[in-house]
């Protein structure tokens, strides 16, 4: 389905969604799941196959957040589309939860891989992927990387391998933000032109506004049509992006919320979502 209104509504509640979840724990990795609210509404929005009500069903399409620490936009997808009740969201990182800070498949319905440690989930995404071309179920694997996660020589030899071995059932997106924990990326380890590099080791690679639903969607379709090799998504992103607190602040990896706080963040995302909700 291509319908950027549905996606763009689905990426301000999983916004919102995410601010519920740093109001209720006090804190949270705002910066680096702000940035990907639009790629996880165009995923949860249309694009994935996935069942709520099934979410291990056999040839179902799977979702791995490399960059773990950004767990709740996924848990912000998955609760608006189902998975779970919204609730849920309130008891992040409480002790006993099902959404703890960092992905963990063995807790949360929809959750296809447990990440955290970065670097490593490009391997497992790409592990997946294998297993599913064995089984020949038709399931593409999408994954999500961070950029500052790019400094992990992991990331690099699961991009040597897909390639080695034509893993074209497997769709990266590199979540360019251009900060990571402590700092400007470029300052911690510079980047460059991750669109060439990764051409250059032999992967199908685009780069788009990765706030942009319609452009994510369209480069989406093309990487599904390319056969023989992995494809990968270079989104150019906004560290924080539609949470004020955090766009304002130079060091947004993790922020404190209040509740007052929270309020006036969702007071202009509920305006986003009447002023779409009016057009649809
Ligand atoms: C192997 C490993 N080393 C260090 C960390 C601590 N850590 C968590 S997030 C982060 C920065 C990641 O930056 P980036 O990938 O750009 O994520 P984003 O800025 O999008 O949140 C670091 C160093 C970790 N989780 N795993």
């Amino acid at each position: 389905m291509n319908d950027k209104k549905q996606f763009d509504l689905l990426a301000v509640r999983i916004r919102m969604n995410i601010i519920r979840q740093m109001v209720a724990f006090g804190s949270g990795h705002i910066g680096g799941a702000m940035s990907i609210a639009d790629v996880l509404g165009v995923l949860y929005g249309g694009v994935m196959d996935v069942d709520p009500k099934q979410p291990r069903r056999e040839g179902r399409d799977w979702f791995v957040l490399s960059k773990g620490h950004a767990g709740p936009a996924v848990y912000a997808a998955l609760a608006a589309r189902g998975f779970f009740p919204e609730d849920v969201l309130d008891t992040l990182n409480r002790p006993g939860t099902t959404l703890p800070s960092h992905c963990d498949r063995f807790r949360t319905p929809g959750v296809d891989i447990s990440t955290g440690s970065l670097g490593q989930g490009i391997s497992t995404a790409i592990g997946a992927a294998l297993g599913n071309r064995l089984r020949n179920n038709g399931s593409t694997v999408y994954l999500i990387v961070g950029d500052g996660e790019c400094d992990e020589g992991q990331i690099w030899e699961g991009v040597l391998f897909a390639a080695h071995h034509k893993v074209d059932n497997l769709i990266m997106f590199v979540d360019y933000n251009k900060k990571q924990l402590d700092g400007e990326t470029d300052a911690v380890c510079k980047l460059g032109d991750l669109r060439r590099k990764l051409e250059d080791f032999d992967w199908h690679a685009q780069e788009v506004d990765g706030h942009d639903t319609a452009a994510i969607y369209g480069a989406i379709q093309k990487a599904k049509a390319e056969r023989g090799r992995p494809s990968a998504i270079v989104l150019h992103t906004v560290k924080g992006k539609g949470c004020m607190k955090a766009e304002d602040a130079a060091a947004n990896h993790h922020m404190t919320f209040t509740p007052e706080e929270g309020e006036a963040e969702l007071a202009v995302l509920r305006r986003q979502l009447e002023a779409l909700e009016v057009e649809v």
